[in-house]
């Protein structure tokens, strides 16, 4: 098959998802596209099968605002024509889904219709995308999609339930790829005697990173241990602040961005996740997949990975004495930390890659043959 994916190339679990699935594509034998506006930040590897297309996003003085999807537009036209690609899959639905509503359409006037698979993540549902003037155009492309994805139930039901989506959504969770980690490094984890925390997110408010720096210095009162903070983003500096005024700045590292976390996690004892709202949580998923227990908010999709007393703690959101507690208790206890531990790197293998990537793969086929059989009752 030859696809087309259009993510956003930042620092977000959306272009993590959509930058693997396609490095797993290519390694399964399909030509894949990346469709960006740079290249996506896990996107390394110099596959013969993966192909990187820009979007180059013109300016004109007139424009006050970078005419991004319509750029995208006329990109995806392009290279749909010139690859002579069979499917377009989009993450994230602003403004990707419409963009390839409308580029379909162009297409079809050209003779050739391209299916659309819109995977909806998080924040395109449950805070962008039901912004009054955004509303209209989320649910109208979505609808129109040709197959509508969502990361985890939870979003599923968030997405019926704000844009009063009628159309079929099928839940394929997020993955990860475990085949590389060295399971005798993670097996039978015990906590450091300095443990260290960990946080990993792209620091924007929905993520209350104020809320890590709070449970680590609750912590860090108890006992001695350090705390990784990885990403950037606008909190960033609130948090350092707030580390500061607190007295923990010197047990805390703020690393930014960091495209390989494999060393990070493997030296780490406790994940971190305090948002207010997440709709699966692929960076705890990645942190259990090294045996590392997580402490989260009850925050959507995380109890689909997560199970409270078994491979974390789940406590109300911004409940940072809850969550400072169950962390203390779960650090001091050896065994229970080790029962957590192998729990953690158990459930992670419910969301196995070469599983999940067979979800899209099914139904990519299913895309194609429907879109093969209009081709062939219109001629
Ligand atoms: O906030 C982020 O982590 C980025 C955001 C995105 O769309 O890029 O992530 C969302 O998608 C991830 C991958 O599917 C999910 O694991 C995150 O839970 C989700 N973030 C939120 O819902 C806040």
């Amino acid at each position: 098959m030859r696809i087309g994916i259009v993510c956003y190339p930042t620092y977000g679990g959306s272009g993590v998802v959509a930058t693997e699935l396609g490095h797993i594509l290519s390694m399964l034998g399909h030509e894949v596209h990346f469709i960006t506006y740079s290249q996506p930040f896990r996107l390394n590897d110099a596959h013969k099968k993966i192909f990187y297309h820009e979007i180059v996003v013109n300016e004109y003085p007139l424009f006050d605002f970078p005419l991004y999807e319509s750029a995208l537009i006329g990109t995806l036209v392009d290279v749909v024509l010139k690859n002579n690609l069979d499917i377009l899959h989009l993450h994230y639905a602003i403004p990707h889904a419409s963009a390839a509503y409308m580029a379909r359409a162009i297409l079809q006037k050209k003779g050739k219709y391209i299916p659309f698979i819109t995977t909806l993540h998080g924040t395109d549902i449950t805070l962008v995308g039901i912004k009054k003037n955004f509303l209209p155009l989320v649910a109208f492309s979505i609808e129109n999609s040709d197959a509508i994805t969502t990361v985890s139930h939870y979003l599923k039901n968030k997405t019926i339930n704000n844009f009063a989506i009628e159309k079929e959504i099928m839940v394929i969770s997020n993955f990860i790829d475990t085949s590389k980690i060295d399971a005798s490094l993670i097996k039978n984890k015990s906590v450091h005697s300095c443990p260290r925390l960990i946080h990993i997110s792209n620091f924007r408010p929905v993520k209350r990173v104020e809320d890590v720096i709070k449970v680590f210095h609750l912590v860090r009162q108890k006992m001695t241990c350090t705390l990784s903070m990885i990403g950037d983003g606008p909190d960033r500096l609130v948090a350092e602040s707030l580390a500061e005024e607190l007295g923990v700045r010197d047990d805390i590292q703020f690393l930014g961005k960091q495209t390989d976390i494999v060393d990070f996690l493997l030296k780490s004892d406790l994940f971190l996740l305090t948002s207010a709202s997440e709709s699966f949580g692929l960076s705890a998923l990645e942190a259990m997949s090294f045996g590392i227990p997580v402490i989260s908010s009850d925050s959507g999709g995380i109890k689909e990975l997560v199970t409270n007393g078994e491979s974390g703690f789940i406590c109300p959101v911004g409940d940072i004495t809850s969550m400072a507690s169950k962390a203390i208790e779960l650090l001091q206890n050896k065994e229970l930390y080790q029962s957590f531990s192998n729990h953690a790197i158990m459930q992670s293998k419910n969301f196995d890659a070469m599983k999940i990537v067979q979800s899209y793969l099914h139904l990519y086929h299913q895309l194609i043959t429907e879109a093969n059989s209009r081709t062939i009752n219109r001629k």
